[in-house]
C-alpha cells in the first residue's frame, strides 16, 4: 500500500532472466502485487521471477502489447505501475513517481527517459528515432509528449475501462498514452526518470518497430477522424 492505494506492478518479459532478477530484488516493499508476464521465454525468467515472489503468468503468443493486456486483466491494485524486465527503468523511482502522481493529481503519469544521462543507455539512432516518434505523436494529438515510447507508466486501474487498446505489439506503448490523452476525464502528466543501460539482449527491432509505430500513430489518428 502506498498512502492507502493498493499498488500493482506489471512487467512484460521475453527472455529477461538477468534483468528480472535485479528488478525484483529492488522492488520497494510497499508494492502489493508484482505480476510478471512471461512471454514464452526460453530461459529461466519464469523460475527466477517466481522464486523472488512475483505472480508469474504466461502468455504464449509473443507481443509486448499482448503481454500487457494479459497482465492488466489480472491486476487488482488501485494503481498500476509498469516497467521493462531488463533493469533499464529504475524500480527505486516508483515512490518518486507515486509522489508526483498524487501531487499532480494525475490519472496517467508517463516516466520520460529524457534527457538521458547515462551515456551507454541509448544509442544516437535510438534517441533520434524516439524524438521523431514523440514529435509525430505531439503534432498529431496536439499535446507535447517528450517520450512517446517510454515503457514506465503509473495510472489508475479504473481508467482502463474506457480505453480502446488494440495494439498487440510495441505500438502499445504509444497507444496507451494516446488513450490516456483522449480519455474524457483522465489527467495526463509526464516527468523525467533516470534511464540506464539494459541487462541482457535487446528485443526491439529499431527499423521495423520504429516504422510500425509511426504507421500505427497515423492510423490511430486518422481512423478516429
Ligand atoms: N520486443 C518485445 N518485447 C517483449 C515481448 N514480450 C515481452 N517483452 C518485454 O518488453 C520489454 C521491452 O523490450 P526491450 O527490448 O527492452 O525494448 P526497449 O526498451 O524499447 O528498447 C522487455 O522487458 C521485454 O522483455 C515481445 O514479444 N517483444
Ligand atoms: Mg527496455
Amino acid at each position: 500500500m502506498y498512502k492507502n492505494l493498493k499498488i500493482t506492478v506489471v512487467i512484460p518479459c521475453l527472455n529477461e532472466e538477468q534483468g528480472i532478477e535485479q528488478v525484483l530484488r529492488r522492488m520497494p516493499g510497499f508494492v502489493d502485487e508484482t505480476i510478471v508476464v512471461d512471454n514464452a521465454s526460453t530461459d529461466r525468467t519464469a523460475e527466477i521471477a517466481q522464486s523472488l515472489g512475483a505472480i508469474v503468468i504466461r502468455e504464449d503468443v509473443r507481443g509486448y502489447g499482448r503481454s500487457y493486456k494479459k497482465g492488466f486483466s489480472l491486476a487488482t491494485g488501485d494503481v498500476i505501475v509498469t516497467l521493462d524486465g531488463d533493469h533499464s527503468y529504475p524500480p527505486d523511482a516508483i515512490s518518486y513517481l507515486l509522489e508526483a502522481f498524487l501531487h499532480l493529481e494525475a490519472d496517467f503519469l508517463n516516466a520520460s527517459r529524457f534527457p538521458v544521462r547515462d551515456r551507454h543507455a541509448m544509442s544516437f539512432k535510438h534517441k533520434f528515432g524516439n524524438l521523431v516518434l514523440s514529435i509525430a505523436m505531439s503534432m498529431l494529438f496536439f499535446r507535447w509528449i517528450r517520450d512517446s515510447q517510454s515503457g514506465m507508466w503509473v495510472f489508475r486501474r479504473a481508467i482502463l475501462e474506457r480505453m480502446k487498446l488494440e495494439s498487440d505489439g510495441m505500438a502499445f506503448s504509444e497507444e496507451i498514452k494516446i488513450e490516456a490523452l483522449l480519455h474524457p476525464t483522465a489527467r495526463f502528466e509526464e516527468i523525467s526518470i533516470l534511464y540506464t543501460s539494459r541487462l541482457g539482449e535487446i528485443k526491439l527491432n529499431p527499423w521495423r518497430d520504429g516504422f510500425q509505430n509511426l504507421f500505427f500513430l497515423l492510423k490511430k489518428r486518422f481512423a478516429r477522424g
